[in-house]
This record gives structure tokens, sequence and C-alpha cells, in this order.
């Protein structure tokens, strides 16, 4: 008997039934709450259970330290909407027809998790970042912010269709909303499964006016390949997303240099996002900008030194904004244990993809390279196991994971993987080799050309494809930062030869058939 049909039958009033000929009558076993949060663009590089160099995020860590922590979690597409539909639906991009941010809409009549967990008696939620065009489906109740929403004093929709702008900064609203229907509003005879999505950490990492003083007194480290030259790599060089272009990276929009007179690409986003602020966070806004843009314009620094002035800057940006991040998962971790929830609760933490922190001397995603592809994922699932997961696992893999805990069936189309296995502790010895993973939004805003490929334990393949027609293949254990284009070393070519095979495995069993045409003279071989 599945733990759902317990419960069923213990919400019949039948729960005796299951426990039949025992003296010590205990109450049916409750199928799992799912808590998953999910923010936006924070990267592993950014969360001290991965990475010590830059962030303290104690209430994440300690999500990881009760729970586990994954090593070698990955999405499948590096962008908001389509990690997004992978989630929701366990399918890779192809399947669930969410390619890219600028021209899909997501179909919100398939098959979803949400809409399966209602079907097995759970009550489903959704408040914060929803970014797939189409309303939300397959959620009892949800509030979602337009397309990428604002920090300060955000509109969000609901349900009701009114958009309604509501005052205060988003990391903070997000989780009040969050709270609030946990507390109230939800159905307590019902299994929850609630996700709450941030804004934060996306561009352009406006902190909460509390925060703005932090870190002002830290020089953090260059990434190793802050300096690289892309050599070998011409999908790499011809990107739009460089630290040190003023064009990529936007003085006044992200790193905050704003003055009237002068003039920039996005000033006028920016222009409107500070025009959202009310007057007392205006004010602070100002007494904390005003001394550095008059810094900044006294010095005026030029080449490298400008480079690594606006690598500093961002860094810091960034750490503020995820303070209030981390600030509010503690509140909604702390719910559970003040409310007895947290023991029957799964909590989950990630992001919709990585992002680069420096490194190739990029900010952004998109790329299959590891900072962009590898996401943040710890998971606390009571009566788990803790410690490290080290199999390869994909975002395509949480609704499977989600389904089991609650005992609901599985559907065949689904094409993750269930985690509870891992989780539980159980051998998983058939687990899959490689990953496979495909970028479609080119030509857009940061030009990172389409691309697919495979990703193992060691190696990994891409082909850059479009106006291009170009492969790549790294040894991560000799060459972790990617430098070292192997696909035309003849010392490579057995490896070569064995990822090529694992590439088209993958593209048949997923079925991709756009990907299997681009392979050229690969794809007969069969
Ligand atoms: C916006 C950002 C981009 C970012 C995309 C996608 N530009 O367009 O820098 O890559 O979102 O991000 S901005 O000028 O509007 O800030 S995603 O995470 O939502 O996919
Ligand atoms: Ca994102």
């Amino acid at each position: 008997m599945k733990t759902t049909d317990l419960y069923l039958l213990g919400l019949g009033g039948l729960a005796t039934l299951s426990l039949a000929g025992c003296t010590d009558r205990k109450p049916a076993a409750r199928p799992m709450n799912i808590l998953y949060i999910m923010t936006d663009d924070h990267t592993a590089q950014m969360m001290s259970c991965y990475d010590r160099r830059y962030a303290s995020t104690p209430n994440l860590d300690r999500i990881a330290r009760e729970g586990v922590r994954f090593t070698n979690s990955f999405v499948a597409n590096s962008l908001s909407g389509p990690s997004r539909a992978c989630m929701l639906t366990g399918k890779h991009s192809h399947k669930n027809g969410f390619y890219d941010n600028t021209t899909c809409v997501f179909d919100g009549s398939q098959q979803t998790f949400p809409k399966l967990l209602q079907q097995a008696g759970y009550e489903t939620a959704i408040v914060g970042k929803w970014h797939l065009e189409s309303l939300p489906t397959g959620f009892d109740h949800w509030e979602i912010i337009p397309d990428q929403g604002d920090y300060y004093n955000p509109d969000f929709i609901r349900q009701t269709g009114d958009t309604v702008r509501n005052e205060g900064y988003i990391t903070n609203l997000i989780t009040d909303k969050a709270l609030a229907w946990l507390d109230a509003e939800r159905d307590p005879e019902k299994p929850f499964c609630l996700l709450v999505h941030h804004k934060a950490q996306h561009r352009n990492w406006m902190a909460d006016t509390c925060n703005l003083t932090l870190y002002e007194d830290r020089t953090f480290p260059l990434p190793e390949t802050f300096y690289d030259d892309y050599a070998g790599r011409p999908a790499a060089a011809a990107q739009e997303m460089s630290i040190s272009s003023d064009h990529d990276m936007d003085v006044i929009y992200d790193l905050k240099m704003y003055r009237t007179s002068d003039s920039s690409r996005l000033k006028e986003l920016y222009e409107g996002m500070i025009g959202r602020m009310n007057p007392d966070q205006r004010a602070a806004w100002d007494r904390f900008y005003d001394p550095l843009i008059a810094e900044f314009h006294r010095t005026n620094p030029q080449g490298r030194e400008r480079a690594e002035w606006k690598f500093q800057r961002y860094v810091r940006d960034y750490l503020k904004t995820l303070k209030s991040l981390d600030d509010n998962v503690g509140r909604l971790l702390d719910y559970l244990d003040s409310t007895g929830l947290a023991g029957n609760t799964l909590v989950v933490y990630t992001s919709d993809q990585g992002f680069y922190i420096g490194e190739h001397g990029w900010f952004d995603k998109r790329f299959m390279y590891e900072e962009s592809m590898h996401t943040p994922l710890v998971m606390r699932l009571p009566g788990g196991v803790q410690g490290d997961i080290d199999q390869l696992v994909q975002n395509i893999d949480y609704a499977p994971t989600f389904l089991e805990l609650a005992g609901a069936e599985i559907p065949d189309d689904i094409q993750g993987r269930s985690l509870l296995p891992l989780l539980r502790g159980e051998k998983s010895a058939d687990w899959r080799p490689a990953l496979y993973y495909h970028f479609y939004e080119y030509p857009a805003e940061h030009m990172v050309k389409r691309h697919y490929g495979v990703r193992d334990n060691r190696w990994k393949l891409i082909h850059f494809y479009n106006d291009i027609d170009h492969w790549e293949l790294y040894d991560l254990k000799t060459d972790p930062h990617e430098l070292h284009n192997r696909y035309d070393d003849p010392a490579c070519a057995g490896e070569r030869a064995r990822m090529i095979d694992e590439l088209l495995r993958l593209q048949r069993q997923y079925d991709d058939t756009l990907a299997l045409r681009m392979n050229g003279d690969f794809q007969s071989k069969d």
C-alpha cells in the first residue's frame, strides 16, 4: 500500500484498518509536504556550503547540513523559462515546448507535477517568479510577479487577474506571501506542495536598503579565468556577457553609478527601477550610492583597473542581495520548526540555473560550461540520509522525485528520474552515466550561440550550431575551467568517439530529433 492510500484511508476515518491487530494505535502515516524554494541566477560559487571564497549563507547551508548537498546537480537548458518548464514537466525543452525566454509561451494544458500532485490529494501553490508567459495551471493558489518583476515595490498578479503593487522589498514580500499561505490560507487537512520562486539573485542585483553597506570593506579574489582569451572557443569569444565591456555590463544599470547627465544603453531601465522607490527608500539608496558615484567619476578607472573595479562592485551587490535571500529562507525554516511541520516536510533549495561570477570574464549564464550548467541543490528529507550525493542529477528529476514521494504514479513520458532512492540512501548502481543539455536562445541578448552536448563524470562534449558548426571536448579532471578544447587532439580520439556515442544515445533516448539532424556526419552512425 502506498503512503497516499494510507492517508486517504485516514481521511475517511478508516486509518485503523491498516493497523488491524495492533493494540498500540498509531495515526496513519501522512504523505510528506513539499517546500520547494527556487531562486533565480543563484550559483554554487555564491553558497558557502559549496564555496567559501565569497558568501556566507548559514540558512541555505543548514538545509545541506541537516540533509544532503548534491555535488553534481545540473540544468538541462540554462535559462529561466526553459529551466522552469523542465522542472514542472520533468522533460527536456524539446518535449515541453518551452525552448527560450523570447519566443515561447508555456502550454499550460500539458502534464505537470503540480497537476499530478493535485490528483494525488495535495494542495499546491506557487508564489513569486513564474516567467512562462501563460498563467499558472495546476495550482490551487498562486500569486506571481509579471515577467522579471521588480526589486522595489513590485507588482504581483493575483489569481483574480488583478495586478497589485506591493510596498516593500521583493524577497521579503515573496516570503511573507508564502508564510501567509502556509499559516492561514491552505487546507490543513491536505498535504501541501508550495513553490517559493524568488526574483533574487537576478540582474541587476538591487539590495534591500538595510543591506547596502555590507561587504564594502571586502576585496574579493578574481576568478582564475577572469582574463580568459577564448583561444580555440569561437562561441565563447562571440558572447556579449563580459564584465569588462560597458556595452554588456552597464555601469549605470548594473553597478548603479547613476547621474542624470550621463548616458548608457540601459540607463532608462534603471531609472524605471529607482523610480518605483518611495521617498525613504530612495533617500537611503542615494545616501549610500552618491559618495561611490562621486569617487567613481573622480578616479575614472580604465582598462584592467576598470574591469576589476566592476567585478568588485558586481560581487558586492550580488552578496548584499543574497543576504536577504538567506535571511528569508531562514524565516521559512523557522516557521516549519515552530509549527512542527519540519518533521513531515521535504525542503528543497535550488536555482533556475548557475551563473558566472567573473569566470571567463563573464556574468550571466546560458553556456554549457560548468558555472552555468551546474546548479546548487540541497534537500532535507525527514528520515533521509545526510551528507553529499555525487550522482549526476538534473532539474528534470524534481518532478518524478515529488511524485514518488507523494506515492503517485510517475508517467512513462517523464524523462527525469526520481531522486528519492538517493535521498533514502538506497543503492543506485545503475544511475545514469551522463547528462544531456540543449540551449536554444540565439540570436538574443548576450549572444550565446545555440548548442547541445553531453557531460559525464569526467568529460564534456559540446556542439555549437546554427550560424557556426563547432565542436568542443573537455577533460574536466585535468582542465576544470574548460580552457583547452581537446576535440581535435589525437590523444583524446578515444574519448571523443565515446562521448559522441553517448551524445547520440541520449538524443535518441530523449527523442531530440532537431539535434540529431544537426550532428552532420554523426547522425548516420548507428
Ligand atoms: C534579462 C536580463 C538578461 C538575462 C535575461 C534572462 N537583462 O533580459 O541579462 O540574461 O533576463 O534571464 S536585463 O537588462 O533585463 O536585466 S533569466 O534568468 O530570466 O533567464
Ligand atoms: Ca535565471
